[in-house]
């Protein structure tokens, strides 16, 4: 059973054994969250990103997938890069955005992990409006299944977002959804 926690912060600067970066399909770095784990981790994870890339992703990482690198000089030991989908006006990609948690929670479950620490995916950049990806967020972490992972701890940055996720979760565990 995981415990599911929020604080308010800089994923750059969580102490977790994975930490998950909203990346791109290309995963060589872009702003936001994946600009700052890049930039603080230094370079051995966009080593390891390239060798991917070269191996096993040539058409870059599907959204909704995970793949684990070093996570460098950061006080982590891996980050787990997923790709979320680009908010949608006239397509539900609902099912993509709450694979990104999956997968990323089975990647780091099979990593052993036990700590691992998620930005709000696609809420940045993509435009994914925050109360829908909280829920989604949310939900799919509660319902998830893992052997190593005792703590999923979303990391949200601002005092908005941490309030949106804080009372969605409230919403959740009341059976209110
Ligand atoms: N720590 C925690 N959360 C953060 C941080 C941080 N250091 N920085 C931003 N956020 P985004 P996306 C929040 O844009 O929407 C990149 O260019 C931010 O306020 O990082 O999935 C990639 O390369 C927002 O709530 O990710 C892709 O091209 C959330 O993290 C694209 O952006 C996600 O914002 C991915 O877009």
């Amino acid at each position: 059973m995981t415990n599911l926690t929020l604080t308010m912060g800089d994923i750059t600067e969580q102490k977790a054994d994975a930490v998950v970066n909203a990346a791109n399909s290309s995963l060589l770095g872009g702003g936001g969250v994946d600009g700052a784990i890049h930039r603080r981790g230094g370079p051995g994870i966009l080593e390891e990103c390239k060798a991917l890339r070269a191996a096993d992703y040539a058409a870059g990482l599907p959204a909704g997938q995970a793949v684990a690198t070093t996570a460098g000089r950061l006080p982590a030991r891996w980050v787990i890069h997923t790709v979320g989908p680009v908010w949608s006006d006239t397509e539900d990609r609902s099912s993509t955005l709450a694979s990104c948690y999956s997968e990323s929670l089975r990647v780091a479950d099979e990593l052993g992990a036990r700590t691992v620490a998620f930005p709000a995916i696609s809420t940045g950049v993509y435009r994914w409006p925050l109360a829908d990806a909280a829920r989604i967020a949310l939900s799919t972490v509660r319902a998830a299944r893992t052997e190593n992972v005792t703590e999923a701890r979303f990391v949200l940055f601002g005092q908005e977002a941490h309030d949106v996720f804080a009372e969605t979760l409230r919403a959740l565990e009341q059976g209110a959804d």
